[in-house]
């Protein structure tokens, strides 16, 4: 049983997640991974929550120092890599760009987690606002972001701002927006970066990876290379979750392969 490499996880070095990073190792061993990637948030520029004022700002240094020795004891049954996800925006462009100059990390996902300084996490985000503007206005600002940051490997969850409609009755169309996700996936590749497959929506309810099937083949007609697989578990048990639907999804989508990444190169591993 060789399952694929989970490269998008987090533990207590995310403000929100308390997994221990042995239990996360010792899950994917668990399930026949083929190696775990850490990428834990770093979001520059994240707006303050209503009781504390500092979240998403990684502790870098004392993550590296955790990680590296958690990999060394686990190094015989599972190899373990180490990256961030980087919230991406244009305030914060220059220390995105600058991060970890000493080339230490192996992975680095760009991830929008706001709506031009907005977060869409919170339902009153959404008072009086209109979905479809919201939706096209978060695709908007993706392209802003690809415009302005470069230091990563990966844009993470694409349509990210879908798992948090708080209308359960709006109709999500993805033909609705197209366009506007052309010119994404196309600036990602023009770009020369990858996206991912994100299992997280199918936990979310979403019935639905992010991003899903139809911008994933869309991705791949456009000549789209580069694709990770990633749980986004924020709990041990997450670890792996949805990859059986993740691999039948590259499938069908032609990519014979899926990709990890060592030393921010990418390796293609087949399916
Ligand atoms: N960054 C989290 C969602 C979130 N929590 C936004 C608070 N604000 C998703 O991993
Ligand atoms: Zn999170
Ligand atoms: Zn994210
Ligand atoms: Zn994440």
């Amino acid at each position: 049983m060789n399952r694929p490499a989970d490269f998008h996880t987090h533990s207590l070095f995310s403000s929100d997640s308390d997994a221990k990073p042995e239990e996360n190792i010792k899950a994917a061993i668990n399930l026949g991974l083929s190696s775990i990637c850490f990428t834990e948030h770093n979001d520059f520029d994240f707006p303050p929550e209503d009781n504390k004022d500092v979240l998403f700002q990684l502790d870098f240094d004392n993550y590296i120092s955790s990680i590296a020795s958690i990999k060394e004891l686990y190094s015989e049954q599972i190899p373990v890599y180490i990256g961030v996800e980087q919230g991406l925006c244009r305030s914060a462009a220059d220390r995105i760009n600058d991060y970890d100059k000493n080339h230490i990390l192996d992975f680095i996902i760009g991830s929008s987690h706001l709506v031009y300084g907005n977060d869409p996490y919170y339902p009153k985000f959404w008072e009086g606002r209109n979905i479809d503007e919201v939706i096209n206005a978060y695709y908007e600002s993706i392209l802003d972001n690809l415009d302005t940051c470069n230091n990563f490997d990966i844009y993470g969850h694409i349509d990210y701002i879908i798992r948090y409609i708080p209308d359960k009755s709006y109709k999500y169309n993805y033909k609705n927006f197209s366009d506007i996700i052309d010119e994404v996936l196309k600036k990602i590749i023009y770009n020369g970066k990858g996206i991912e497959i994100n299992t997280a929506g199918l936990r979310y309810g979403l019935n639905a990876t992010n991003p899903s099937a139809e911008i994933v083949l869309r991705y791949r007609e456009l000549g789209g290379e580069i694709i990770t697989i990633g749980s986004d578990a924020h709990y041990s048990r997450d670890i792996g979750s949805g990859f059986d639907i993740a691999y039948d999804m590259l499938k069908s989508c032609n990519f014979k392969y899926y990709n990890i990444f060592r030393k921010r190169k990418p390796e293609f591993i087949q399916l």
